[in-house]
């Protein structure tokens, strides 16, 4: 067996954090089998549509609330009209322990509440373009979770979807979280390393992205 070299965390732009090997194999198959069970419904993983056309080559599913672009509401009038699953308080715990780990500070991570997650599900051909996380009302970090095959990571910058970007390597187990300076960061996956997921995780091909976000949003702002 080969030895793991461990790969230390590091800071790419304030506020921008990645930490490798962060999930244990036992956390990464307990989410696996979460997400596969939320991928079955109430609403179900679904290539999410674009408003002018053409449908993302990434498979998502929501929890808490259901993102389409770009609004976040309780049920998935895109999808089956259902209410989304709850958000669990586990995930939250996650959460609060994932924003320690990146940046620790125990006061923030106390007060972190997730309340939404989306979930992706890449196969070797998907992709996810340059983009900003800005359909939130709350300015919160987002904490990513990568299980599976390998993947470029672009991180860029707050301005524009060009250059200068850097590009990083996530792999199963990594995370990464970006708030402060670096909330609204432009960002994306331009490849997936087909096959490099060790099948340990329970996923046996394919990429996992988890990325939780507090919305700050209510219901009743919601409308629904
Ligand atoms: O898959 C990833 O690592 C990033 C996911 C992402 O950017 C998003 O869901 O907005």
């Amino acid at each position: 067996m080969t030895a793991l070299i461990p790969r230390p965390a590091m800071e790419l732009a304030p506020g921008a954090v990645h930490v490798p090997g962060w999930l244990t194999p036992r956390q990464q198959r307990e989410l696996v089998a979460a997400c596969r069970a939320w991928a079955t419904g109430p609403v179900p993983i679904r290539h999410t549509r674009l408003p002018h056309g053409g449908v993302m080559s990434v498979q998502t599913v929501c929890i808490g609330w259901h993102w389409q672009p770009y609004k976040y509401t309780r049920t998935a009038g895109d999808v089956n009209g259902q209410r989304v699953a709850e958000f669990p308080r586990w995930m939250v715990e996650l959460g609060r322990r994932a924003l320690l780990e990146a940046y620790g500070d125990e006061s923030t991570s106390t007060r972190y509440t997730p309340d939404t997650a989306l979930i992706n599900f890449y196969d070797g051909q998907a992709r996810l373009g340059m983009h900003q996380d800005k359909d939130e009302r709350s300015t919160a970090p987002v904490v990513s979770l990568s299980i599976g095959d390998t993947c470029v990571f672009r991180v860029g910058n707050t301005e524009t979807r060009t250059k200068p970007y850097t590009d990083i390597e996530l792999a199963s187990g990594d995370l990464f979280v970006f708030g402060g300076p670096s909330r609204y960061i432009y960002h994306g996956v331009p490849k997936v390393y087909e096959g490099t997921a060790d099948p340990v995780t329970g996923l046996a091909s394919g990429r996992l992205n988890i990325t939780m976000r507090v919305t700050g949003l209510t219901d009743r702002e919601a409308g629904r």
